[in-house]
């Protein structure tokens, strides 16, 4: 990537004046591990990187900012509902406003900001990559599975991949939390479809 190291600090400057300290430590150990994924799955290391910096950028940005940035983004229209959901919105936001602030990063880098919380049905190897890193990564607070989608993604990422999903959906239902249609069908794709990720699982 052209002029990376100083993209980069640009970009620590910019998450040490918007986010809060322990953002900005899940962020750091978001990077570490994606790039570790890209070595292992031969993605781009610094592409990875930059995509994991940035991808929760927009977590402060007050609600209605984030919102008209996405109903004049490119998935606004598809989602008019996207205010029923606001723990999704600073992907979908952050995606808009990284590719207005970084007119240089390649669509593959937004589209994993964009889907980072939701995931979709047919990710990219940079979306799979920073939607696994955003959960796996070293800062998260212990709890049941998590240990398990840490093997489980540096084993096989697309099998990581499914049971995040699976353990995302779970947490969701017992929260009575209402699943996205994106999350949904990234579920049936990953797990329930092509993939039958459920059998390779050992009991989960
Ligand atoms: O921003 P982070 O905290 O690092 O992590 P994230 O972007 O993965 O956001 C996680 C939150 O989003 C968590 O509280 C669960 C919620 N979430 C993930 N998928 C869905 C969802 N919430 C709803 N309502 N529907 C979803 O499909
Ligand atoms: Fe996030
Ligand atoms: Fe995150």
């Amino acid at each position: 990537m052209k002029e990376y190291k100083k993209l980069r600090g640009e970009i620590i400057d910019r998450l040490q004046k918007e986010l809060k300290d322990s953002r900005y430590r899940h962020t750091l150990g978001v990077e570490s591990t994606a790039v570790a994924l890209a070595r292992r799955f031969g993605a781009d290391e610094q592409e990875a990187s930059i995509a994991a910096l940035l991808h929760d950028v927009a977590k402060y940005v007050p609600a209605e900012e984030q919102l008209e940035w996405i109903r004049k983004g490119k998935i606004g229209a598809q989602f008019p509902d996207i205010d029923q959901y606001p723990k999704l919105l600073h992907a979908f936001a952050g995606a808009e406003i990284c590719a207005h602030d970084y007119p240089q990063l390649p669509e593959c880098v937004i589209d994993a900001i964009r889907y980072h919380t939701t995931g979709r049905s047919h990710m990219g190897l940079m979306e799979k990559i920073i939607f696994a890193a955003d959960y796996i990564e070293p800062g998260r607070v212990q709890f049941i599975g998590l240990q398990e989608a840490r093997e489980q993604t540096f084993a096989d990422l697309d099998l990581g991949v499914g049971l995040i999903l699976k353990q995302t959906i779970a947490y969701l239902e017992q929260n009575g939390a209402p699943c996205f249609p994106l999350t949904q069908e990234a579920y049936k794709h990953f797990v329930d479809d092509s993939m039958n990720v459920l059998e390779k699982l050992p009991g989960v």
